[in-house]
């Protein structure tokens, strides 16, 4: 089971750890104890070199012999050119917990001039490169930041390396910044892996475990590059913290490549991947034998039911992720059909693309106005109505509100609000045929479009913003934190505070931050 494979304590598996032969990794299950190889590169075969235009060189200052050693034999095998000896061939200097001006510094003693060309490079880089088995594109959060006042503190430049005084890391997403300029890409896409394995798995402990581990790595304003980064940051158990060691030594963690080729998360991704199939559907269609979608669509004693004959129907389209470009242009037909109906609602876009992303599998709208109440349950019928005229419309489910005042908000961190909702397929007509995906559907000009409607009472609009603009981890974490250390019970529709037995009264956001004692976090620092 998931969680039988956490190994030995830390302190224990320090000991036991050596660099080791990355292609061992590639086995099934829980990391296995691989025994010591002393000077392992020493004796290394010769190795085929994949990226002729790099020349790298690993500065053993500060990382140690061990290390380096055991790096240039890893990037050896995945196909690098690893010099021993730093000469003029060298394109590319890797160094760990050096500054950019360290780098330079170390350059002057040894007597070399560096050239403009010479790239100065965190290791996270290279760790990054053997994780995807080519060199990734160089980004600012590699290079090694050189300034010239070498009388600076010793890590001032360098800012992907933790601040010597970290200040104490929250456990709740409500309590960090997460910006989506995430420097731990190759831990957190891990962990999101194995989170939604567990997911899939229907093991709710893990896929928590998991999925906290990833959003406070996202938080972090530096790359985790040896396990001494790990200390003070909450989230990491043991069970997270083998895989992050594993993916340090090895680039790559030996459970997530498993869970990769296992069939059953290989057959649910594809499942899950149809609007409309969950966990219930994939189980049974994976119990039945099925593996693919051609034999699931051409089997005769299947039944679909109406969102899953539409998400069969427009699959190509809702696999490509929506852009934002094309969200811009839902939301002008979003406000063109609202505001035919009712001029002063207030319209919002939230989900990920209120938090900044530049990519979503939908897009989210929240509706308001201050009008009464009848307008109000009328308006997302006319809506529907106009877009069915218009011929825009390719599917829709409308459901009616059960919202009640002064419910309690609800217990469960994961239960979807009460306001009157419409999941819709929207036709999105291209502005201009330039995407290579209408020449492959020959004359079709236009794209099918994920995209949730939500009306909510004026009152409640805050709470609702609040809610939909997650992200889901960060939704989770703030109503955590409003039951656990404020005792106060927060959801979509309110925020009722348990001590006081009242109600608590909001007309934005930043009043519900205030309420719950937090500092406000703005959308796009909500990316947890
Ligand atoms: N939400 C939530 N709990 C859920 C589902 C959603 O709190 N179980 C909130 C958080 C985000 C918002 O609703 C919209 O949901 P999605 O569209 O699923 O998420 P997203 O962040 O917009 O992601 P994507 O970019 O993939 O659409
Ligand atoms: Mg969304």
């Amino acid at each position: 089971m998931f969680l039988a494979s956490v190994g030995a304590p830390e302190s224990q598996r320090q000991h036991q750890r050596l660099p080791m032969d990355p292609l061992c990794t590639a086995s099934s299950g829980p990391r296995k104890k691989r025994p010591k190889q002393v000077g392992a590169s020493m004796a290394s075969p010769p190795h085929d070199i994949k990226f002729q235009n790099l020349v790298l060189f690993i500065l053993e200052k500060k990382m140690g012999t061990t290390r380096r050693n055991f790096l240039m034999e890893l990037a050896r095998r995945k196909g690098f050119r690893v010099e021993n000896e730093l000469s003029d061939s060298v394109t590319h200097i890797v160094a760990e917990n050096n500054s950019g001006s360290e780098v330079l510094k170390w350059l002057q003693v040894q007597n070399i001039r560096a050239s403009s060309e010479l790239e100065l490079l965190d290791v996270s880089w290279l760790i990054e490169s053997m994780g995807a088995g080519k060199p990734v594109e160089i980004t600012g959060k590699h290079q090694l930041v050189v300034k010239t006042d070498y009388s600076a503190t010793p890590n001032a430049g360098f800012q992907k390396t933790p601040p010597l005084a970290v200040k104490k890391i929250s456990q709740y997403a409500c309590q960090r910044k997460t910006t989506l300029n995430n420097y731990n890409h190759i831990f957190t896409d891990a962990f999101e892996i194995l989170a939604e394995n567990s997911e899939f798995k229907e093991n709710e402990v893990s896929y928590v475990t998991f999925m906290r581990a990833a959003s406070v790595l996202k938080s972090l304003p530096f790359t985790i590059i040896s396990m001494k980064d790990t200390q003070g940051i909450p989230c990491l158990g043991d069970k997270v913290k083998c895989v992050i060691e594993e993916i340090i030594e090895d680039g790559e963690s030996s459970e997530v490549k498993a869970v990769l080729n296992d069939e059953r998360y290989q057959s649910f991704k594809l499942f899950t991947s149809v609007f409309g199939v969950g966990l219930k559907t994939s189980e049974k269609w994976f119990r039945m034998g099925f593996r693919s979608l051609s034999k699931i669509t051409s089997d005769k004693t299947l039944k679909f039911t109406k969102m899953q004959k539409a998400g069969f129907l427009y699959y190509e389209d809702l696999v490509s992720c929506v852009t934002r470009a094309e969200a811009e242009a839902v939301g002008v037909l979003v406000k063109e059909a609202v505001w035919a109906f009712l001029p002063d609602a207030f319209i919002t876009m939230t989900g990920g693309f209120r938090r900044g992303k530049k990519i979503g599998h939908d897009v989210d709208f929240l509706i308001t106005s201050p009008g009464s109440a009848e307008d109000e349950e009328q308006l997302l019928p006319k809506v529907i109505n106009l877009w069915e005229k218009k011929g825009l419309l390719l599917y829709y489910d409308l459901v009616e509100s059960t919202f009640e005042k002064f419910k309690l908000p609800s217990r469960q961190v994961d239960t979807l609000d009460h306001f009157q909702k419409c999941f819709l397929i929207l036709k999105l007509h291209h502005q201009r045929v330039d995407s290579g995906r209408s020449n492959q559907q020959e004359g079709k000009t236009w794209k099918a479009i994920r995209v949730d409607l939500v009306m909510c009472p004026y009152e409640n609009r805050a709470f609702a913003l609040l809610g939909w603009t997650g992200s889901r981890q960060f939704e989770r974490d703030i109503r955590r934190y409003a039951t656990h250390e404020r005792k106060m019970m927060l959801d979509n529709h309110a925020l009722y505070d348990k001590t006081k037995r009242v109600f608590l009264k909001a007309e934005s956001e930043e009043e519900i931050f205030a309420h719950l004692g937090l500092d406000y976090i703005e959308p796009w620092e909500r990316n947890a």
